[in-house]
């Protein structure tokens, strides 16, 4: 039954609400405007696909006047295309005072759901602080929206409490005009309660991706990337604590503030309370990182549990403040110095991501934060009580979670490894089967190695050819063979040892080792080898890029080290080191071949940094690493569907 008693909104009588509510069908900011003007408790407004042009006449900050009830909450639900887009209010124009849905602090309990903001500015006449929303109201949650391009993506005051923010995508908000101004943000909230879960946070384009002066802030299962000044920061408040977990940050290398976590912004007397931090994914892009600093004024204490701290950088803290730092079973980048109060750390190279560049930080097979995380938690919550507390949720993108695999032993970081997961769901069914069927290759393929973390690391064994001699070499192969220290599957070795020597032009006939590398970057890349040649006979190796040798004759050749066993080197015979030089990112192929027999080689190790020197960090994951090559050996045959089998589990 359709009745029409407001101009421009359609009542509809619906039978899934509350007795009593009413459905209001709005697709004019007219008819929403007219509808928020008489919803009430249990109401429902749906707002018709379109794109709603917002202007300095319609007033955005009149527009709100009732209130819901916490058991009957007024909805205001954007209804999707086919496409699954949302409706847009575009403020484009328009000058906007604080947020395009201004919530009064009279505007309490409201659901929102599905609706894009965009735009939003108070230029030329107010502040430069417009926002999707300015939030003074109470129990008001945003589910399934997306803000970007206003001045700041979410705003709320210490009027609002329970404020939600659930599976948002929040973009690309920040002031970039000329005008002086304070920084804006993605988030700028200061509620005495938020819960953000589940969003992808990104693109902060002049300030934090995430800053709070908020009383408490749990903020779980959420991905935040490509800052511009902080990742996420409680500036202030937090006398009733903080919890962040499940979730991934991970720092932009060219933002103008090298911090990654914030803990007092130096106003309002500092941040305070506690934040508990369990199972998160930090990642630093730059040597000058700060993973967390606290400001003097602090007295914050922090308690962290199962983080992997990682990257270039082993800036752990910046300590200023007067609170506690403890915690265990952390991952820490090799070389950070962790303070007292710290048990169970685990230190190592790389912590063992699928793929950092590709927005992916699932674990690989073997990386040490495998099972190697604490359960039997707790966190101080909002009463200031100790409360038992895992991650049952891991971030999906996009901005979605799935329950955490459960599987007797936590991991440390934001994901727990699951193999067979292939859409990375938490569950291994029959979604995931139907990825692996139609990625099979059979036998054929061999592994491409993805560069991740500044540097791509191969198995000698995993090379995906292995060619024999011919001509001058014929009858010399790189064998593989296991043992003697070897990591991986073994290593190979130019055979036989019988004091063959070959240059240029023969070195393409010489036996030849193919590794396919997908680079993330171009230009100068170093070669390092793990060798351990056997006498001064067998300690040069040829190297070149694309099937073209770059040395010419054990002269100037890669040379292996000698000594008691597998050794990294990266020296040529002549001067200088083994390089090889990317004209652009891809996939290319580095080549190994035989200068003298006799040349053991363990692995190699490739990197843009002039610097590094390895320990001995994890292989690289290759392209199908986490997808359907379960074994990882570079093809999807029967060997990974009888794996699959194993794993089957059924709905997560
Ligand atoms: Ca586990
Ligand atoms: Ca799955
Ligand atoms: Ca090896
Ligand atoms: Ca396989």
């Amino acid at each position: 039954m359709l009745r029409s008693v407001v101009p421009g909104v359609l009542l509809v009588v619906c039978t899934s609400l509350p007795a009593g509510a009413t459905v209001y069908e709005v697709s004019s900011i007219s008819g929403l405007k007219a509808a928020l003007d008489v919803v009430g408790p249990g109401d429902e407004i749906r707002v018709a696909y379109g794109v709603y042009q917002v202007t300095t006449a319609q007033d955005t900050k009149h527009w709100f006047h009732n209130s819901g009830t916490a058991a009957q909450p007024i909805r205001i639900i954007g209804v999707l295309n086919e496409q699954g887009q949302r409706p847009v209010f575009d403020a484009e124009g328009a000058t906007i005072d604080r947020g395009i849905f201004y919530m009064w602090n009279y505007n309490n309990h409201y659901v929102v759901e599905n609706l894009e903001f965009c735009n939003a500015s108070g230029a030329p006449y107010l502040s430069l602080n417009a926002a999707a929303a300015y939030i003074h109201g109470s129990d008001i949650t945003f589910r399934n929206c997306y803000s970007h391009d206003n001045e700041n993506g979410w705003f709320s005051t210490s009027y609002s409490d329970d404020v939600l923010l659930e599976f948002c995508e929040t973009a690309y908000n920040g002031y970039v005009g000329g005008a002086s101004t304070d920084l804006t943000h993605n988030h700028y909230m200061a509620s005495e309660k938020l819960t953000v879960r589940g969003c992808y946070i990104h693109h902060s384009l002049h300030g934090q991706n995430f800053k709070s002066r908020c009383t408490h802030v749990v903020f779980e299962g959420n991905w935040v990337s490509d800052d511009r000044n902080y990742c996420w920061e409680l500036a202030s408040n937090n006398y009733r604590n903080s919890l962040l977990i499940g979730s991934v940050i991970i720092k932009n290398r060219s933002a103008d503030n090298p911090r990654i976590i914030g803990l007092g912004d130096g106003t309002s007397g500092g941040t305070h309370g506690a934040l508990t931090m369990i199972n998160n994914t930090i990642v630093s892009a730059a040597s000058n990182n700060e993973y967390v600093w606290c400001h003097s004024y602090s007295t914050v204490d922090l308690y962290m549990y199962n983080n992997v701290l990682a990257g270039p950088s082993v800036q752990l803290f910046g300590w200023n403040g007067s609170g506690s730092r403890s915690g265990s079973h952390n991952w820490f980048q090799e070389g950070m110095a962790v303070p007292p109060g710290f048990t169970d750390s685990i230190f190592g190279e790389q912590p063992g991501f699928i793929h950092v560049e590709g927005g992916d930080c699932h674990l690989i097979p073997t990386s040490a934060c495998r099972d190697a995380g604490t359960g039997g938690l707790q966190w101080l919550n909002y009463d200031g009580v100790w409360e038992s507390c895992l991650a049952t949720t891991q971030y999906v993108a996009e901005a979605h979670v799935a329950p955490r695999p459960v599987d007797g032993a936590i991991d440390i970081g934001a994901y727990e490894y699951l193999r067979g997961d292939i859409d990375q769901d938490g569950g291994v069914d029959l979604d995931d089967y139907a990825l692996l069927a139609e990625s099979i290759t059979g036998p054929v393929g061999g592994r491409v190695f993805r560069e991740s973390q500044w540097m791509v690391v191969m198995e000698a064994e995993h090379a995906s050819a292995r060619v024999p001699g011919s001509g001058a070499a014929a009858g010399h192969a790189w064998e593989v063979l296991t043992g003697d220290g070897s990591l991986g599957d073994g290593y190979v070795q130019a055979l036989p040892d019988e004091g063959l020597s070959v240059s240029a032009p023969q070195i393409g006939s010489s036996p030849h080792l193919e590794f396919q590398v997908e680079f993330a970057g171009w230009g100068t890349y170093y070669l390092w080898l793990k060798g351990w040649a056997p006498d001064a006979e067998g300690e040069a190796v040829h190297f070149g890029l694309n099937g073209s040798p770059i040395s010419t004759s054990p002269a100037d050749a890669a040379l292996l080290a000698g000594g008691s066993g597998f050794e990294w080197l990266s020296q040529r015979a002549n001067t200088g080191r083994p390089s090889v030089t990317v004209a652009a990112p891809g996939v290319h192929t580095v080549d190994l071949w035989m200068c003298q027999d006799g040349a053991r080689i363990d692995r190699l190790l490739l990197t843009f940094y002039p610097t590094y020197t390895p320990g001995d960090p994890l292989e690289s994951a290759t392209l199908l690493s986490g997808g359907p090559d379960l074994d990882d050996d570079g093809n999807v045959d029967l060997v990974d569907i009888g794996l699959f089998a194993q794993d089957f589990t059924g709905s997560p």
